[in-house]
């Protein structure tokens, strides 16, 4: 089954004035859709995080991938890698990630293995070695935020909306109000673990949240804080000190491995990243060094699906936990993080996801249900969703009226607060 064509389709999603460590949300995200097509007739879709560098990239490719094998997936990254080699290997020092190339491997990977799933009529867990379980288990995930719906409404709120679609555009700047969206979205979705984007408010002021979350909801729904790594070394022991016994783990609470390894000696509470251990390259050291104790996959960000499937077993064989880390995204990529969630044999805790946060949909039917905080991977064959073409017109058209062309919330940020800058430590 050989390329014919790739599409590539920038798009931008309304998204909420959600606060994090490197500023605001502005209040559309962008994100690209690709279609692959085949001379099968059969089109494979995939959904990755947008920028002008990944975009063009992406349009580059088309002509290199033309005729190729879907099936000869090797093959097709080594022609990628050949064709932008180390160009924009740089994480940076964002809470997102910024490189190229596995953007790239990730974006052509999902859609191939789309248009083998529907020749096969299988689906893509079916691809990746089966079911390890039925549903897979995703968490809250939760935000400090200015009031506001995102997208045209901005800082307004739409009060037509009811239940989680009226609470999300509540604002929430205390433990109260965290306590209140955990509770809108728990009811909404039944999720049972509880994470909040910390590194936003002054670090005490996050704990308080932490300790109000556990009043709330009681020992049994885990708990997790990700500030980000903008916590210097010893805020993150004095808050880890306050939230032992609280916390489930605590995500990149300061910057780098040797700082997590350093905090790790120090508080007795498991550490996750996706910031200090980000790549395959980053493995050997982290482990040596003993930095932390989960690696939270993304397949947007570990160059696809395989890669990812290849992460869990190391993981399972250097006995660290794997997760799942999430970004603004649509029932595109939440199709792929189920279908991979519901595979991997080696899975103790409940996903991340931005989903809730995102009222428009690119996919035929609307949004992919979390029923009791569980998504069911899609039956269909490949990643089982189909394009809504009306849809993705709307939210093209919104990308061209909105005028971003990257993501940036320093200057969303600086438009509500003009003397804010981003800090490498903040706290
Ligand atoms: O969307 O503000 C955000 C998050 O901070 C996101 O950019 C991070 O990549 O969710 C992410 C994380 O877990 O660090
Ligand atoms: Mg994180």
């Amino acid at each position: 089954m050989k390329i014919v064509h790739l599409k590539n389709t920038q798009i931008a999603v309304g998204d909420p004035p959600l606060l994090n460590a490197a500023g605001l949300h502005a209040p559309y995200a962008l994100r690209i859709i690709v279609e692959l097509k085949t001379d099968a007739g059969i089109i494979g879709l995939s959904e990755i995080p947008g920028s002008q560098k990944i975009y063009l990239a992406l349009e580059d490719l088309s002509s290199l991938l033309v005729g190729k094998d879907v099936f000869g997936l090797h093959g097709i990254k080594r022609l990628i890698l050949e064709k932008f080699g180390t160009r924009d290997n740089e994480r940076g020092v964002a809470p997102w990630d910024q490189r190229l190339l596995v953007h790239l491997f990730s974006a052509i990977e999902v859609a191939c293995l789309d248009c083998i799933g529907k020749k096969l009529k299988r689906p893509i867990v079916d691809l990746l070695g089966g079911k390890s379980r039925e549903k897979v288990p995703f968490a809250a995930y939760l935000f400090y935020k200015y009031e506001g719906a995102g997208g045209d409404l901005g800082f307004d709120i739409d009060s037509s909306k009811k239940g989680w679609w009226l609470a999300r555009q509540q604002k929430a700047l205390t433990p109260d109000q965290i306590v209140d969206q955990a509770t809108a979205m728990c009811e909404e979705f039944g999720f049972k673990s509880i994470k909040l984007k910390g590194g936003a408010l002054p670090p005490n002021e996050e704990c308080n949240s932490m300790l109000a979350l556990r009043e709330a909801f009681g020992e049994d729904t885990p708990l997790r804080l990700d500030p980000n790594a903008i916590w210097s070394l010893p805020t993150a022991i004095e808050c880890g000190k306050r939230l032992e016994g609280i916390l489930e783990y605590y995500e990149d609470p300061v910057r780098g491995q040797k700082n997590m390894a350093l905090l790790a000696k120090e508080v007795n509470i498991p550490l996750a990243t996706n910031m200090c251990t980000t790549s395959f390259d980053d493995l050997p050291s982290s482990i040596a060094l003993a930095s932390e104790h989960i690696i939270l996959s993304d397949h947007h960000f570990w160059g696809g699906l395989q890669a990812s499937m290849q992460l869990n077993k190391i993981c399972e064989t250097f006995g660290r936990g794997f997760s799942m880390h999430s970004n603004s995204h649509l029932g595109i990529s939440m199709a792929a993080m189920t279908h991979l969630g519901a595979a991997v044999p080696h899975l103790d805790y409940a996903l991340d996801t931005h989903y809730p946060w995102q009222e428009d949909e690119v996919i035929q039917g609307g949004k992919i249900p979390i029923q009791e905080g569980y998504v069911t991977p899609p039956d269909g064959p490949g990643l089982g969703v189909e394009l809504d073409r009306d849809q993705l017109e709307k939210l093209h058209q919104n990308f061209l009226r909105c005028g971003l062309k990257e993501r940036d919330d320093e200057i969303e940020m600086k438009k509500v607060n003009p003397e804010w800058e981003f800090k490498l430590q903040r706290w």
